[in-house]
């Protein structure tokens, strides 16, 4: 995971909303191959694992229960600068505030309910990948 891979999810609004497919395409255009994908659905014990650093945060259980509230997309993403440039492709975390064309401004509801996740650093994408993907499920 030299730099070179990000964490993304597919979050369970835009799964019930129908735009897997879209956010997908909108992903492999900005450049990034898809390396590992899974559909899968988080268990409360899961969702709050993954988003352990939020723990203390007023939001908390909200996201935890959102997060659970349906089945999610993960997947693997490769590109040069792969963090960064999601983070980018992605936008803001709250959509209001989503540069124009990216897939929050384009699909995502609210702060909350925000579409996909992606990873901040690289160490946390080499941990996120590991949390849904084991080393055979990653091409
Ligand atoms: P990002 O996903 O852009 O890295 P974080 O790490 O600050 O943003 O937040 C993680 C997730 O927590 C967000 N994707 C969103 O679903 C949720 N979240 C963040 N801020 C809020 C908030 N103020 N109210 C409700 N949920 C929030």
């Amino acid at each position: 995971m030299a730099g070179n891979r990000t964490l993304t999810m597919i979050k369970p609004d835009a799964v019930r909303g129908g735009h897997i497919g879209a956010i997908l395409a909108h992903i492999n255009k900005a450049g990034f191959k898809i390396v590992a994908l899974k559909m899968t659905h988080l268990t409360t014990a899961k969702a709050q694992e993954f988003y352990a650093v939020h723990s203390e945060r007023p939001f908390y259980g909200e996201l935890v229960e959102f997060m659970t509230s349906g089945p999610i997309i993960a997947a693997v993403l490769e590109k040069e600068n792969a963090v960064v440039d999601f983070r980018k492709t992605i936008g803001a975390t709250n959509p209001s505030e989503a540069e124009a064309g990216t897939i929050r401004a384009l699909y995502a509801k609210n702060v909350g309910e925000n579409a996909v996740h992606g990873s901040d650093s690289d160490e946390n994408a080499a941990i996120e990948a590991n949390f849904h993907f084991c080393g055979t499920e990653m091409f």
